[in-house]
């Protein structure tokens, strides 16, 4: 066990070492000339929102190719360009992320506030979310462009880029919707918002870099696919679910779900089991800023006991993820899904 941590440990801090060499490289990067004050710039702003995460985006790329590789060492090359490729998910959750939060009006993240609440950068953060989304084609021309699966990579990102982007859209424009009438939300809207906006980016990505760099290629491989999509649809329901009964101090950010109008889970499932009169009371009181109004809402999904309606759906989306986990021919590509569903059961961040 001791040897099983020791390892990890090594892995994460090998992982880490990549960041900086990432960094300096874009730092230094040939096409811009940089003065002090922009290079500084840059510096602080990576440094702020790219590291400060679970990581387990990034790392997964590294278990995902080393289980594909049937627990084989990897070599120091191997570790540096699964590192990278981590890394690059990284920089593309920051992006998002850093607009994400621009977007839905947040305060914290990570522990700390957002980006755009630091009184020097404000909207200019909407400039370094860009900024950090072209990093991710440099870093990929840096490392990647003599080998031949460079393309597939570059597609592979633009590809999910363009559904998160597509996802958040939905995401955004959803409550415009949901304001007119809120009887509007349901299920099948909510899978389609999380399935685009998270799941794509932060399950099947980390798995296909792995599957792309072990020469695979990806058309063979929708099944798997499937599962990691399904698997993040349960983790966007957490994070849902989360918003509102997380701890802040555990996962880093104040919830802004009900104040938002936020097609999110919980008030899909209180539309869903609620009668006459708490609906007026969702209607009245959803989506508006006052703590007052927030106050009711939560009072009314405790009322529902939205808490055990979760723990319910939790245990049922496990067994059915483990069934469809089980039915894959692979077990290299089991134990990759397996350790990935195991990372994420049960979270509190
Ligand atoms: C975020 O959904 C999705 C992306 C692509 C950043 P969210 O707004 O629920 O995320 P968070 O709760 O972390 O702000
Ligand atoms: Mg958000
Ligand atoms: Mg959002
Ligand atoms: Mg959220």
């Amino acid at each position: 066990m001791a040897d099983v941590n020791g390892t990890r440990m090594d892995l994460r801090s090998k992982f880490l070492n990549v960041y900086s060499v990432l960094k300096s490289e874009l730092l230094d990067d040939p096409a811009f000339e940089f003065t002090n004050e922009s290079r500084q710039w840059v510096e602080r702003m990576l440094d702020y929102n790219v590291p400060g995460g679970k990581l387990n985006r990034g790392l997964s790329v590294i278990d995902s190719y080393q289980i594909l590789k049937d627990g084989k060492e990897l070599t120091e090359e191997e570790i540096f360009l699964t590192s990278a490729l981590g890394w690059c998910i990284e920089w593309l959750q920051a992006y998002f992320l850093v607009l994400d939060d621009i977007m839905d009006g947040s305060h914290t993240r990570r522990g700390q506030p957002c980006w755009f609440r630091l009184p020097k950068v404000g909207l200019i953060a909407a400039n370094d979310g860009i900024i950090l989304r072209n990093h991710i084609p440099r870093i990929l021309k840096n490392h990647f462009r003599e080998r031949s699966y460079y393309v597939d990579l570059l597609d592979l990102f633009n590809e999910v880029e363009f559904q998160t982007a597509s996802g958040q859209m939905i995401d955004l424009i959803t409550t415009l919707e949901g304001e007119k009438d809120l009887s509007k939300y349901s299920l099948s809207l909510h899978r389609r918002i999380v399935q685009f906006k998270t799941a794509y980016y932060s399950f099947y990505l980390p798995v296909a870099c792995a599957l792309v760099m072990s020469g695979e290629n990806l058309d063979n491989h929708v099944a798997v696919k499937d599962i990691l999509v399904e698997m993040g649809t349960y983790f966007q329901v957490q994070d849902d679910y989360l918003d509102c009964y997380g701890e802040p101090e555990k996962i880093g950010k104040i919830g802004t779900d009900i104040e938002d109008f936020k097609c999110s889970w919980m008030v899909v499932k209180a539309l869903e089991l609620c009668n006459e009169e708490q609906k007026k009371i969702l209607h009245e009181h959803y989506g508006k800023a006052d703590p007052a109004d927030v106050a009711k809402v939560k009072a009314l999904y405790n009322e529902l006991d939205l808490q055990g309606v979760f723990a319910e759906y939790e245990n049922k989306s496990y067994e059915k993820l483990i069934t469809s986990i089980e039915a894959h021919p692979s077990k290299a590509v089991q134990a990759v899904l397996k350790s990935f569903l195991g990372k994420i059961y049960k979270r509190q961040k």
